[in-house]
């Protein structure tokens, strides 16, 4: 499930190569496209959104709807691209159509930094890749990587518990009655991805209200993932640890600044005593032996899964093209200037809850290709139940 992306935030299109998916996964193309979807809404976005309608084309991997297990190759068009062709354009003929140029970089962005390493004046040739259009297409390789875990009932939610301020339940502050599916479906008929309606409208006004201040705000996105068995990923070496693992590819997600685990921050706060899991053993079910008075670990401990839904927050900072601009320094004349402002969204938290799901859905799907080994799905679904066997009589 390793991969790499590929495009330019205007460009033609975004394009994706899995390395390798195991042979006789069905691929369902129309479930990809619903999750495109899921990342396009969302209360808080801009302009941009009205112009795209994501939808991926798949170009090779698969033949009549079963992977093959070599690379699979997706691609997304821009539908803006129709708008830049001469500005984006790969072809030296057009260099004359240097417009749009940026010079004035935006704080929080990759802008200034990225100018200075990549030695450019023109900032457009480091906002085009660094935008977070590019999460279009790891939502895809997300969507292969859920339908492969789906194959072995791992279940990938999310919800929004902050926006700016105002907060909702968490995982831990949900009644157990909440803490099932039934309460996801409530999620995602939300266009924020809030589970509380009353919260999700003051979160509403508040992205109202900064827009209408030329003003952004960020949020935190729970994911919680069951279905997982019990050690996925391992202690032996610092990369093999699978927290480490998703920590980085969440991490990874444009302005995403934070993750944490389980409780998380809020352990600091408390005794041990109170925090960790203490272990039960019920003699009785020879299915399910070993549990857990509680999930506070999040359902990893020693980098390893413990079998105990994962529960992972992310922090997404406010997106940094603001419409009342921060003061900046233009890179070419080095006198001061306000950021360079481009049409943006104003909160786009709900389409991060999205993308951490896809992100987090191919750590896993690379954890379970690690653990189960095979070729096929057929050999790795063998290999699963070989061990649950193992597990079992533990
Ligand atoms: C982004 C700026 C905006 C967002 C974009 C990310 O694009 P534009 O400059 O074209 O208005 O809409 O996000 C997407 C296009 C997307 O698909 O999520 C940025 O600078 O990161």
């Amino acid at each position: 499930f390793s991969y790499l992306t590929a495009g330019e935030s205007h460009g033609e299109m975004l394009t994706a190569i899995i390395k390798s998916v195991p042979s006789g996964l069905k691929i369902d193309q129309t479930m990809i496209n619903v999750e495109l979807k899921r990342r396009q809404s969302g209360y808080g976005r801009g302009g941009r959104m009205a112009i795209e309608k994501d939808r991926v084309k798949i170009t090779s991997g698969i033949r009549h709807g079963i992977t093959l297990g070599g690379p699979i190759a997706l691609l997304i068009e821009n539908k803006d691209w129709k708008n830049w062709s001469k500005t984006m354009s790969v072809n030296e003929e057009d260099a004359s159509f240097i417009d749009r140029v940026l010079t004035n970089p935006r704080p929080g962005h990759a802008d200034l930094v990225g100018g200075i390493k990549y030695n450019t004046y023109d900032l457009r040739n480091i906002l085009e890749r660094s935008s977070a259009r590019e999460t279009a297409i790891r939502t895809a390789v997300g969507a292969i990587s859920k339908q492969f875990l789906s194959e072995f009932n791992v279940e990938v939610y999310s919800h929004v518990v902050g926006i700016g301020r105002i907060k909702s339940k968490k995982w831990y502050e949900l009644p157990e009655i909440d803490q099932t599916s039934e309460y996801f479906k409530k999620v995602e008929k939300s266009s924020l991805r809030c589970g509380d309606s009353k919260k999700e409208t003051e979160m509403k006004y508040l992205i109202d209200t900064s827009r209408r201040n030329g003003d952004t705000v960020g949020g935190i996105i729970e994911l919680i993932i069951t279905g997982l068995p019990i050690g996925l990923g391992s202690f032996v070496q610092w990369d093999e640890k699978l927290d480490g693992d998703l920590a980085k590819a969440l991490m990874s997600i444009q302005a995403v600044k934070g993750v944490e685990i389980g409780l998380g921050f809020e352990a600091t706060e408390l005794p041990g005593s109170k925090v960790h899991d203490e272990i039960l053993f019920n003699k009785h079910n020879e299915e399910a032996s070993f549990h857990r008075s509680s999930n506070h670990s999040g359902g990893l401990e020693g980098g390893m899964t413990t079998g105990e839904p994962l529960i992972i927050r992310v922090a997404m900072k406010p997106i940094p093209t603001l419409m009342k601009p921060l003061r900046t320094v233009d890179v070419v004349t080095k006198e001061n200037k306000t950021a360079s402002k481009e049409r943006s969204d104003s909160c786009a938290v709900p389409a991060c809850s999205i993308i951490t799901e896809a992100v987090a859905s191919i750590t896993i799907a690379e954890a379970f290709s690690k653990k189960f080994g095979g070729d096929s799905i057929a050999e790795m679904k063998q290999n699963y139940r070989s061990y649950s066997e193992f597990v079992k009589k533990y």
